[in-house]
């Protein structure tokens, strides 16, 4: 039950992010976000130099094209454009990002642009982050720069992973600003932040005559434990609307459904919480949803509910299945969560866009290869085969999915692993820098040739 062959026009790609990847935090007139800020304070790790590729991205983009790629994530960094929040423009960090688009078209790898990638500049953190909503306008601002600035790219995503971040920064408190338990801000920060991707989606269709923009949800499927358990059941619902379905709704329909909504208030007040959602938010909203044009999901995992409470009550908790295998940070590997989950956003949000599967990888401890030769990673081509089989499956079952990014191009710089945890197709000797080839970056070039009808 592999895949042999890819569907014609496949979009075959891999993902990076501007911080985790480029290194150079402060050079070429680059300004402070909150991870400069919050690294400097905490020294956790050293975001430099990543994988340098602020300076190597044309050996890194080449490798790609190399290898059978014909589509890479990146991200711009907010604060290399407007280094202090303000609508002064650094030319330098705008050649950079205008010299490696470029480099892109030219190995015929079609770059998928995400204007914000977990990496707030420090001063909006200042001035209320999110929660703030004339930071939502700076946010349009900076959004319309870049859409009459990089007349080059044809395909945006406005925020990536809009829960990872809330819930970093005002659960878990494993993001900056650090809040923890804060469900208010958590979910105003959610809300707030698909407003600011509908303002961008307005913004963009009246300035761009081509192209399309979408937003990137991870979306984290959850299962009743126990099937027979009418509170597990209970709970998992729960999660679902929690976890995925308010932001959904959010996205793709512009507005969150009378069900959605009744979950939700109740998760709120169990948890003595409030959010504040004005009326013009929902106009707004509704205009921009249907003038998405693709729909990027994130996919990692699935979890298994129980209805026990966890640290947010109303929505069970994560049970520990043996019969499940994990990865090395105990991460369940679940690839049937992605066929369930694309079956069921096909069916629930009729008017879909196409679907691009914009990260799925796995982290692994991996270490050099002795001889300098070809990294052995079985269990990553192991990993991304099940998976790409499960969207295949989707697919030829009618579901529009027409893509497939890999976390990630290389190893890089993790938000809260550091260096630990290799995602790559290549692998990255953070001394000097050297990209080793890994086995998945093989069976990638092999997939490449194959792209026929399916
Ligand atoms: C990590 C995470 C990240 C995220 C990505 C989210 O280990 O830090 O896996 O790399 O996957 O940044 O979009």
């Amino acid at each position: 039950k592999s895949v042999k062959s890819l569907p014609k026009n496949f979009i075959w790609g891999a993902a990076t992010a501007a911080y985790q990847v480029e290194g150079a935090t402060q050079e070429d007139g680059k300004g402070i976000n909150m991870w400069d800020e919050y690294l400097s304070k905490n020294p956790l790790y050293n975001p430099n130099p990543a994988s340098d590729f602020y300076h190597r991205y044309s050996e890194d983009i080449s490798l790609a094209s190399k290898y059978g790629l014909n589509a890479i994530r990146l991200s711009i960094s907010w604060v290399r454009i407007f280094p202090n929040f303000d609508n002064k423009v650094n030319r330098q960090g705008v050649q950079y990002y205008h010299n490696l688009f470029k480099c892109c078209l030219e190995n015929n790898v079609t770059p998928y642009v995400t204007l914000h990638h977990f990496d707030s500049p420090q001063k909006m953190i200042e001035t209320g982050d999110w929660l703030n909503r004339e930071n939502i306008d700076k946010f349009v601002e900076y959004a319309k720069f870049c859409f009459r600035e990089f007349s080059e790219v044809s395909h945006w995503f406005t925020i990536n992973e809009l829960m990872s971040l809330a819930s970093g920064q005002y659960i878990t408190g494993a993001f900056p600003p650090n809040h923890k338990n804060n469900l208010s801000e958590a979910i105003q920060a959610e809300h707030n932040m698909i407003l600011a991707h509908s303002k961008v989606v307005l913004a963009f269709h009246r300035i761009c005559k081509k192209g399309r923009i979408g937003c990137i949800l991870a979306l984290k499927p959850g299962f009743p434990n126990d099937k027979n358990s009418e509170a597990d059941k209970e709970a998992t619902k729960n999660y679902e609307v929690y976890n995925n379905v308010f932001l959904l709704d959010g996205i793709l329909l512009g507005k969150y459904r009378t069900n959605t909504l009744k979950r939700m208030q109740n998760i709120l007040s169990i948890n003595h919480a409030k959010i504040k959602i004005e009326t013009d938010d929902l106009e707004i909203m509704q205009k921009a949803a249907p003038l998405n044009g693709m729909f990027g999901m994130n996919y990692y995992r699935s979890e298994f509910i129980k209805s026990q409470e966890g640290q947010i009550k109303g929505i069970g908790s994560f049970a520990n299945r043996n019969d499940i295998s994990k990865t090395a940070w105990g991460w369940n590997i679940y690839p049937k969560g992605l066929y369930v989950m694309l079956k069921r956003i096909s069916k629930n949000y009729p008017r879909l866009p196409p679907i691009l599967i914009t990260e799925n990888g796995i982290g692994l401890d991996e270490k050099q290869s002795k001889n300098d030769g070809i990294i052995d990673d079985d269990e990553r081509i192991t990993f991304l085969d099940q998976h790409l089989y499960q969207l295949l499956k989707a697919r030829s079952e009618g579901v529009n999915v027409i893509g497939y990014f890999i976390w990630s191009l290389e190893d890089q710089f993790s938000w809260v692993n550091g260096y630990g945890k290799r995602y790559g197709l290549f692998f990255v000797d953070f001394e000097s820098q050297k990209r080793f080839i890994k086995k998945s970056a093989l069976w990638c070039q092999k997939l490449s040739a194959t792209m026929t009808e399916v």
